[in-house]
C-alpha cells in the first residue's frame, strides 16, 4: 500500500470514528500516524527544492509573499496590479502554470509577490500542481490568501485545510512545549500545570508509534492539545507563517457583503478590477511583516532618506553591520543611534542593541 492511500485509509478511519472520552486515545493516535506519513509524502519535493521544472523562484528582496488561490480568484491580476510584472490573466481556470515572481516596491523595501498556479481541493495529496505551490508557499515570510468575494465561504476552509495538511500553520506559534529527543533514561513527562487534553498515555504511545523511546517533554501551556504535541515531534515539517486573506472582486457583489467579509480577523476586501483597496493591502502586508527601516548614515554625511537599510524584527546593530559590509563588524567601536530604540538621541550602543523602525544609524569604527 503506498503512503497516500495509507494517508486515505486514516482519514477514512478519522471521519468515522465518533469524538468522545473513549475514543479520544485512539483518534490522537490516528493523527500522529497521519501526520508522520505526510511528512514522508513530502520528502522527497522538499529535497529537490520545489519538484524540478523550475518552479521554484529564487528568493529576492526583503521579504517574500505568496498569493495562494483557487484558480480564477484574481491572483494574476492583483500582482499585475501591484507590481510591474504582468502575468497572463484570462477567464479560465488555471491560466498560471508556474510561479511569477513580481517586485512591489513599498517604504523603500523590495517585496518580492509570487504569483502560483490555482490549487484546488486534494493540492495537499498532489492534485494538479498543488504540492509544489504549497512547497513555495511554505517558503514565504507571508501568505497572501486570494478569495473570490462572490464564492461560497467555504473556500477558505478548504484552503486552510490544505496548507495545514503540509505542516503550514497560519497566525498562530509554535506550542508551548519542550521537547528532546535522548540517547536513554526512557520518557520523562513533565507539566508546569496539568494539561487539559493531553497525558503521559497518550504522549508515550504516540512516540512509541515514531520509534522514540527515550525523550523529555515539558509541557509549559495547559491548553496545549494533542495535535499540538504531534506538531512539536514534527518540527521540521511545520512553518508558522503569517496569513492575510483577500476578498477580490467585491466590486461584483452587495455592499453589506463587503462589509460582513471586511469584519473577519486578518481580512482586506479588495477589487483589482476596480482599483478598490490595493493601497490598503499594501499597508497591511506591510505591517505584518514588521520590517524596519533603518538610515545609516556616516560621520559628516547628511541623512539620505530614500534608501533605508531595510531588516527584520528584532534585529540588532550587529545585523545593521552585515548589512552594510561583511568586514565591518571587526573594526566596529560603538555605534551612535537616533530615534525610538534609545532614551537620547543620540546614544552609543553596543553589537547587540535592538534596533526600531526609523532610527537612524552611525557605525563608528577604529
Ligand atoms: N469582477 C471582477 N473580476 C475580476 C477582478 N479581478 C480579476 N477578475 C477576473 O477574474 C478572472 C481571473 O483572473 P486571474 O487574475 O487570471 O485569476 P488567477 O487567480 O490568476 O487564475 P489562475 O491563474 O487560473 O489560478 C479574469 O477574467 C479577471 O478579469 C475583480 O476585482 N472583479
Ligand atoms: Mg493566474
Amino acid at each position: 500500500m503506498g503512503i497516500t492511500e495509507k494517508i486515505q485509509q486514516i482519514q477514512e478511519e478519522l471521519a468515522r470514528t465518533q469524538k468522545n472520552k473513549a475514543t479520544e486515545y485512539h483518534i490522537g493516535l490516528l493523527k500522529g500516524k497521519l501526520a508522520r506519513y505526510r511528512a514522508q509524502l513530502l520528502e522527497p519535493t522538499q529535497t529537490s527544492s520545489g519538484g524540478g521544472q523550475g518552479f521554484e523562484v529564487q528568493k529576492s528582496g526583503d521579504a517574500r509573499i505568496a498569493l495562494i488561490g483557487f484558480p480564477s480568484v484574481g491572483k494574476s491580476s492583483l500582482l499585475s496590479k501591484i507590481t510591474k510584472t504582468k502575468s497572463e490573466v484570462a477567464n479560465y481556470a488555471f491560466t498560471t502554470l508556474t510561479s511569477v515572481p513580481g517586485v512591489l516596491e513599498h517604504n523603500g523595501a523590495e517585496l518580492q509577490i509570487l504569483d502560483l498556479p490555482g490549487i484546488i481541493q486534494g493540492a495537499s495529496e498532489g492534485k494538479g500542481r498543488g504540492r509544489q505551490v504549497i512547497a513555495t508557499a511554505k517558503t514565504s515570510d507571508i501568505v497572501l490568501m486570494i478569495l473570490d468575494a462572490t464564492k461560497a465561504n467555504d473556500q477558505r476552509e478548504i484552503l486552510e485545510r490544505e496548507l495545514e495538511a503540509v505542516g503550514i500553520r497560519l497566525n498562530c506559534e509554535p506550542p508551548n512545549i519542550y521537547f528532546k529527543i535522548k540517547k536513554q533514561g526512557g520518557l520523562k513527562f513533565n507539566a508546569t500545570s496539568p494539561p487539559k487534553h493531553l497525558d503521559e498515555k497518550i504522549v508515550g504511545s504516540i512516540l512509541r508509534d515514531y520509534k522514540i523511546h527515550n525523550a523529555d517533554v515539558l509541557v509549559r501551556d495547559e491548553n496545549v492539545t494533542v495535535e499540538d504535541f504531534i506538531d512539536v515531534i514534527n518540527a521540521s515539517h511545520r512553518s508558522y507563517i503569517k496569513c492575510l486573506y483577500a476578498y477580490n472582486k467585491i466590486d461584483a457583489v452587495s455592499l453589506e457583503e463587503v462589509d460582513r467579509l471586511a469584519r473577519q480577523p486578518h481580512t482586506v476586501v479588495i477589487s483589482c478590477e476596480m482599483d478598490l483597496g490595493l493601497d490598503d493591502l499594501v499597508e497591511r502586508i506591510w505591517d505584518d511583516l514588521g520590517l524596519l527601516r533603518i538610515y545609516t548614515k556616516r560621520r559628516g554625511e547628511t541623512l539620505k532618506l530614500d534608501d533605508p537599510l531595510v531588516v527584520r524584527n528584532n534585529s540588532t546593530i550587529e545585523s545593521i553591520c552585515d548589512g552594510i559590509h561583511r568586514s565591518i563588524k571587526d573594526q566596529f567601536r560603538y555605534a551612535l543611534v537616533w530615534g525610538s530604540s534609545v532614551k537620547y538621541s543620540p546614544q552609543k550602543c553596543g553589537l547587540q542593541h535592538e534596533v526600531a523602525d526609523e532610527d537612524v544609524v552611525s557605525i563608528v569604527t577604529k
